[in-house]
Formats: structure tokens, sequence, C-alpha cells
């Protein structure tokens, strides 16, 4: 579509507001924005960009689509939204950011420029930053944008102006995001799993699957697919008559699969019968990194780049922060910050990383999720389990079968207390909430932090009470 002299409204201020404002501007459009929020963010960004009288906040009313050619949506606001669906039931496109990039990367990018697409429930990040890496490893220049942090368009409009294409565009996408995207033609993608999240947007899993599952379907059905042959969910989202690799824990047959095989008392990553790397020489932790450096590792080889740089860059990989983070250890206890576990696939995946001495603090915003897969990995593989938050009771609920001591705090400074002084020596301390954070804290980031101090208030008391012993 060319943008020009259209009428657009651009929903949320947000970073992709910001960015879609900007894009369509430069297009030529006529751009109004509205924010269901008083005051929005960005407002005085904004009020440079648009006229005053084309800014909306507060409740989205049904005047706001008057004259409106397309709804420019940021992925926090829901299609559910009254004003969208009057708009679609209207026949006005509503679209997003990637939508927008995808076009514009079809009609401006030199040929022979590769996307890798990234999505699922969880490892989006790990995997789209250990992708990045191996490709710039291999001496591509690469963007790493999207979900992970930096709006598309923003890095694309930075692209355009410098004249400095990438060879490769690394895209994490959220679910919210493909929702309205359909000209995205990846040359592979991945949705790496599949648990319960965001069930407070979608009605059910299949509705927040089949949107996951739009990252295969671009407009030349093209896509080499990297499928989780461990996920039953994912592995059915195959397509007839179109190239497929496979990842997962399991052996390995044939060079279409990415595995786990063992040789002596090692564990390697594997392709069909190749060995590739110890599993022990990742510098993360955990069986469900190794997924992600396997997912990795066929995304990189679906566009041909070599294995040499790739593995060197894996063994470089140090992980990410507030993800399986070892931030402590004394008195014989390990503290882990896995903050940003905000679900129960992530908080199961950070339980099985360990032997049966965990200590969990979790609790927080559940997001309508069913908490029962928990129960599991809870009975297995913990000594004590501390809840905080506004879903701990549901927590309790859903793992009362597990002959497990529950503790309920109000603060992460108690939970932290009570976790040292239930932990012996060899045990470990993890921070992995299985829910959001936005009922107690800014953000995971914050609530990381404050683990984090409080962590170190008792290495300090320690330490200091052990050198007064002595
Ligand atoms: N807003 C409304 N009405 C609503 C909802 C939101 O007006 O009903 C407004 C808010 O008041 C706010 C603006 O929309 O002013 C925020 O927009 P947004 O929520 O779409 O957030 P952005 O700042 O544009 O950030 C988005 C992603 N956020 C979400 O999907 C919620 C960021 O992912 C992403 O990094 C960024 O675009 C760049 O692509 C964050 C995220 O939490 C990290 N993602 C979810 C996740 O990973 O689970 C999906
Ligand atoms: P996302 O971008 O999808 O949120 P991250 O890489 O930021 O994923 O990790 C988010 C959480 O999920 C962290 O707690 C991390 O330890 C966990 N995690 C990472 N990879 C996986 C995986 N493959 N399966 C389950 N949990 C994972």
């Amino acid at each position: 579509m060319n943008y020009a002299d259209k009428n657009t409204l651009v929903l949320g201020m947000g970073k992709t507001g910001i960015s879609m404002v900007k894009w369509l501007s430069r297009a030529g459009a006529r751009v109004s924005v509205a924010d269901t929020r008083t005051p929005p963010p960005n407002l005085e960004l904004l009020n440079q960009m648009v006229p005053r009288e084309a800014i909306f906040c507060g409740p989205f009313g049904a005047e706001l689509l008057k004259g409106i050619d397309v709804i420019a949506i940021s992925p926090g606001v829901a299609i559910a939204e009254p004003l969208v669906q009057a708009a679609l039931q209207q026949g006005v496109p509503v679209i997003g950011d990637i939508e927008l990039f995808a076009i514009a990367l079809d009609q401006h990018a030199p040929p022979g420029t590769k996307i890798l697409a990234i999505t699922g429930s969880n490892g989006k990040t790990t995997v789209a930053t250990m992708v990045g890496e191996m490709a710039k490893n291999s001496g591509w220049d690469v963007e790493v944008a999207g979900n992970i942090g930096s709006a598309v368009l923003d890095a694309l409009m930075q692209r355009m102006d410098t004249e400095k294409w990438p060879h490769l565009w690394v895209l994490e996408l959220s679910s919210f995001q493909l929702e309205t995207t359909s000209s995205l033609q990846p040359d592979a993608a991945t949705v790496l799993n599949l648990s319960e999240d965001h069930l407070d947007r979608y009605a059910t899993i299949e509705e927040y699957a089949a949107a996951k599952a739009r990252i295969f379907h671009g407009p030349h059905n093209s896509c080499v697919q990297v499928l989780n042959r461990d996920d039953a969910r994912v592995y059915a989202m195959a397509c007839g008559n179109r190239k497929q690799l496979t990842f997962g824990l399991s052996v390995p047959a044939f060079d279409d699969e990415f595995g786990v095989s063992p040789s002596g008392s090692d564990l390697w990553l594997t392709q069909g019968t190749t060995h590739l790397m110890k599993i022990s020489e990742l510098a993360v932790t955990g069986l469900h990194n190794a997924a992600n450096a396997l997912a990795a590792l066929a995304l990189c080889r679906a566009i041909d780049l070599p294995f040499a740089s790739l593995l060197h860059a894996l063994h470089s990989f140090r992980g990410l922060p507030h993800r399986m983070q070892k931030i402590a250890e004394f008195n014989g206890v390990t503290f882990y910050d896995d903050s940003k576990s905000t679900n129960v696939g992530s908080a199961a995946a950070a339980l099985k990383s360990f032997r049966k001495n965990v200590i969990l603090i979790a609790g927080g915003d559940g997001k309508g999720q069913d908490f029962s897969p928990l129960e599991q990995p809870i009975c297995k593989h913990t000594r004590g389990i501390v809840l905080l938050g506004r879903d701990a009771g549901k927590i309790a609920q859903a793992i009362q079968s597990c002959n497990v001591p529950v503790h309920y705090v109000t603060t992460m400074d108690e939970a932290v207390r009570v976790s040292f002084l239930l932990a012996e020596q060899g045990d470990v301390v993890l921070l992995s909430p299985a829910c959001a954070s936005l009922d107690m804290f800014n953000d995971y980031v914050h609530r990381a932090e404050v683990f984090t101090a409080a962590v170190q208030g008792i290495a300090h008391k320690f330490v200091f009470t052990a050198q007064t012993c002595h």
C-alpha cells in the first residue's frame, strides 16, 4: 500500500507507536495517534511530530475512526478492542509494525537480504541473541530487532538513512505482533515452544498457538520451518511441501534433525550422527538452553552459515541477565536470578536444571495461567517453596499434592530471608516466579534488582558474622 496522503490512526504511544508515527509520516501519510493512558508516555515527543489536535488520550471512542484509511496498532493494544473490531467490520485494514516493516523490506532491501524469525513462549530473546552473535561471528552485518526491545521500524529507518543494509535481520516476534502480520517472508522461522501465557488476552491456548503459527505463513509459504520435536503443539505446525529442520533433546538420526547424543560420559549437541559440541562447554545453565542452542544452530544452518563460526560463537555465549543467572554463592548456598521467568514453562525449565535441592521463590501476576504444569517439577526438584504476590494462593493450590513446605511472604526481602533460613549446604535458592511482576514491581528487571539487593544484604551480614566469630 502507498501511504502517501492516507489518513492513518496509530494506536498506542509506546516504543512501537512512536516508530510507526515516524515511518508513516516519512511515507507522506496524515497521522493521528491515540492512547488510552492519560497522560500517555512520549507526549512531548509526539507534540513535535504530529499536530496537537491529532493526539487523542483516554478511552478509544468510535469517532476516532472517522475518515481513517488504515489503523496501525501497537502490540500491547488488543485486536478485541471495540474500536479495532469496528474498523475491521468496516473493511479498514489493521496492521502492526512488523507488517509495515515486511512491506518496506520487500520494496527496498537489496536482493539476497536474509530474515530469520523467532517466536515461542520462552527462549525468544536468548535464541535471537545467540543467532545474532553466531551470524556476526561469521562476518555478516546483522540487525537483531523486534520484541527483544528495539522496534523494527526504528532499526529499518536507521539502516535506510545510513544506506548500510544488513545481510541478515534477526526478528524476535511476539504473538501480539504476529496477529497483524501477513507479508513477512522469512528465510527460516521457528516457534521454539508453547506453554500457557497471555491468557488474559487469548481465550484459549489454541488461539495463542494460532497467532504464533502465523510466523510460518508468509505470502510465498516458503520459509524453512525449524520445529521443536519435544513439543507436540509446535511439531503439529509442520506444513506439507516445506523444508523442515527439527530440534529436541532426543538422539537425532538424520541430517535434518538437531539433538543430543551421549558419547562416553558426555552429552553432545549433534546434527544427525555428527557430534558438534559438548553440552558441558555451553556457559548457560539447563537443558532448555541446550535446546535453545540447537534451535539457533538449525536457524543459522538453514541460511548456510558455516558451522565453525557458529560453534565458536556458542562457546563464547555467556547468557543474558535475569535468565538463570548465578548471582551469589555463600554458606554453601547458590542464588539464581531467573526473574524473566513469567510463565509456568520457564519456571518448569528452571527447576529441571537442578536436582531435588531447590528453594523456589515464585508468585506474582499469573495472567490467567493454569499452574498445574508446575506440580511435577516442584514435587521432583524442590525442598521448599516461598510464595509472594497476587497469585501466590493459586500456585499453592496447584501444588497441593507435593509434600513440600509452602511459606507465604509479603516482600522480596522476606522471601530471600526465609529461603536462606530453609536452605542447607549445597542447596539452590531460585527466583523463578512463573508470573509477571507488575503487581509488586515496575518490571522483571526491578524484581531482579530487589532480589539481588536482598541477597547481597544477607551475604554482607553472613560474611560480617563469620568474621566476628573468628
Ligand atoms: N496502550 C493503549 N491501550 C491499550 C494497551 C496499551 O493505549 O489497550 C498503550 C499504552 O498506554 C502505552 C502503549 O500502548 O502507551 C504501549 O504500547 P505497547 O504495549 O505495544 O508497548 P511498546 O512500548 O510499543 O513495546 C512493544 C512490546 N510490548 C508489548 O508487546 C506489550 C515490547 O515487548 C517490544 O520490545 C517493543 O514493542 C518493540 O518491539 C515487551 C513485552 O513485554 C518486552 N512483550 C511481551 C512479551 O515478551 O511477553 C509480548
Ligand atoms: P522470551 O524472550 O521468550 O521471554 P528469554 O530468553 O528472555 O525468552 O527467557 C525468558 C525465560 O524463559 C527465562 O526464565 C529463561 O530462563 C526461560 N527460558 C529460556 N529458554 C527456554 C526454553 N527453551 N524453554 C523454557 N524456558 C526457557
